[in-house]
């Protein structure tokens, strides 16, 4: 007898296709103590998200702010290929694996109001699936199109499960100007399959500038219509956490001051990536872990 397996998030087909979420947003049993109120984790199901004013301290925006002028300094960081550079200025864009590049960002990661915060949501042990410091330098950075970031992980990395939660940390102030994140508020509970086939090394291209994962401009009319767009800003410090099926993205900083976040992504130790969903070969584990220890 032969089963079939069918994908329940299926991606980058011939057509765009609209799938109710088939996993929870909270995955930690109801009263699991943690960092997170109640009524706060309520709202990050409803919404998908979770907005902090401040999550570390000035004093130690300092330290992380000085960690990634260093990075973005070094010419050894930048020629190495875990660094993204702005295609038209040359400018630093991305640097991927801050956390293991940097013991700064390591400490970081193991802070129990970063981590407690995602096993609270998570409701197990989890690891870094991905971190990145996203620069978004003044006179022009570009932005990130409209994405959904688990549409990416599963169909080129292999994530199997929504259980997955990303903290994005203010490390210079984000005003409504500075090309600040935008997520529109429940529309993790949709996942939207992009049409078209992922093409090789996908992610050379992609880093840059968003290509295949790209939904429709009627889908994304349709979500805005429904949810309406928020647009995150707070000073240094402040940190958005929001769920891998958040329909988000962030406009270009064409102002003088620069729109620095640490991003870090963190996965269940109990949905690891297997083999892509819909791509050729798995991205670098720079980009997508495959060691899948558990933060400590
Ligand atoms: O930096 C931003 O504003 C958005 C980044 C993002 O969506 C991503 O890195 O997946
Ligand atoms: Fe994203």
């Amino acid at each position: 007898m032969t089963t079939t397996v069918t994908d329940p998030y299926p991606s980058r087909g011939t057509t765009e296709v609209s799938v109710p979420r088939q996993d929870p947003v909270v995955w930690g049993a109801p009263g699991t103590p943690g960092p997170i109120s109640v009524t706060d984790l309520q709202a990050y199901e409803r919404d998908g998200f979770l907005a902090l004013d401040e999550l570390i301290t000035a004093d130690e925006v300092a330290v992380y702010r000085q960690e990634l002028e260093r990075l973005v300094t070094d010419p050894e960081i930048r020629a190495d290929e875990r660094s993204i550079v702005e295609p038209k200025s040359k400018e630093i864009r991305s640097v991927f694996e801050v956390h293991r590049i940097s013991e700064v960002f390591a400490g970081l990661v193991r802070d129990e109001r970063v981590v407690g915060r995602a096993r609270q949501i998570l409701g197990s042990d989890v690891y870094v699936h991905q971190s990145r410091i996203n620069v978004k330098p003044g006179f022009g950075a570009s932005g990130f199109y409209w994405h959904s970031d688990f549409e990416t992980w599963h169909a080129e990395d292999g994530l199997p499960n929504m259980r997955t939660v990303s903290v994005s940390i203010a490390l210079t102030e984000n005003y409504d100007t500075n090309g600040g994140l935008m997520i529109m508020p429940g529309s993790h509970r949709t996942f939207l399959g992009c049409a078209g086939a992922t093409p090789k090394d996908n992610y050379k291209k992609s880093l840059q500038m968003q290509d295949a994962g790209t939904p429709s401009d009627e889908a994304l009319t349709a979500m805005a219509s429904q949810y309406g767009i928020r647009l995150f800003t707070g000073k240094a410090g402040s940190a958005t956490w929001f769920d891998c099926n958040c329909m988000h993205g962030s406009g270009d900083n064409i102002t003088p001051f620069p729109r620095s976040n640490v991003f870090i992504v963190f996965n269940s130790v109990e949905n690891t990536a297997v083999e892509p969903f819909a791509a050729p070969v798995p991205r670098p584990t720079y980009i997508g872990a495959r060691d899948f220890t558990p933060v400590r």
